[in-house]
């Protein structure tokens, strides 16, 4: 069965270019609703063990140095279908792939800086609003 939230995050670069407002409110006309939210800078140890799942991969160092050089915004979003759905709106890794109007389209700059973070499951989406929300946190 297919769940109804998902996580997401406004990465540094962006937050840096102050284009949070407007991924938020694209966000918002894509039908998500904002469910928890906070910015947040993230420590190396976090950032590591948040994409612990890339540790073996070439780019994971760089990976973790951009998402820990300022804050992010973090939030949990809700709409039918949660995961797939935002993730079909967000666009691919690479915002050079990603579809045209789409949110890595517009404000992603290279496959590192491409904007936004979003849950690739249901499981990792309940996962990934923990590590970052505490119970009380998530509306
Ligand atoms: P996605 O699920 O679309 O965020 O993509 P991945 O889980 O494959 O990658 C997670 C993050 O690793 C990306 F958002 C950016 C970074 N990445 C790179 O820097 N280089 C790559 O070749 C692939 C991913």
């Amino acid at each position: 069965m297919n769940g109804n939230i998902t996580f997401t995050m406004v990465k540094p670069g962006s937050v840096a270019d102050g284009n949070t407002g407007g991924i938020l409110a694209k966000i918002q006309e894509g039908g998500f609703v904002i469910k928890a939210l906070k910015m947040v800078k993230l420590t190396t140890e976090q950032a590591q063990a948040f994409y612990e799942v890339h540790k073996e991969r070439p780019f994971y160092n760089s990976l973790v140095a951009s998402m820990t050089a300022g804050p992010v915004v973090a939030a949990i979003l809700e709409k039918e279908n949660a995961v797939l759905a935002y993730r079909n709106y967000i666009g691919a890794t690479n915002p050079a792939e990603a579809a045209e109007g789409s949110i890595r389209k517009v404000y992603g700059k290279s496959i590192e800086s491409n904007a936004v973070h979003g849950s690739d499951s249901d499981g990792n989406a309940c996962i990934e609003a923990d590590f970052f929300f505490s119970k009380l946190e998530q509306y």
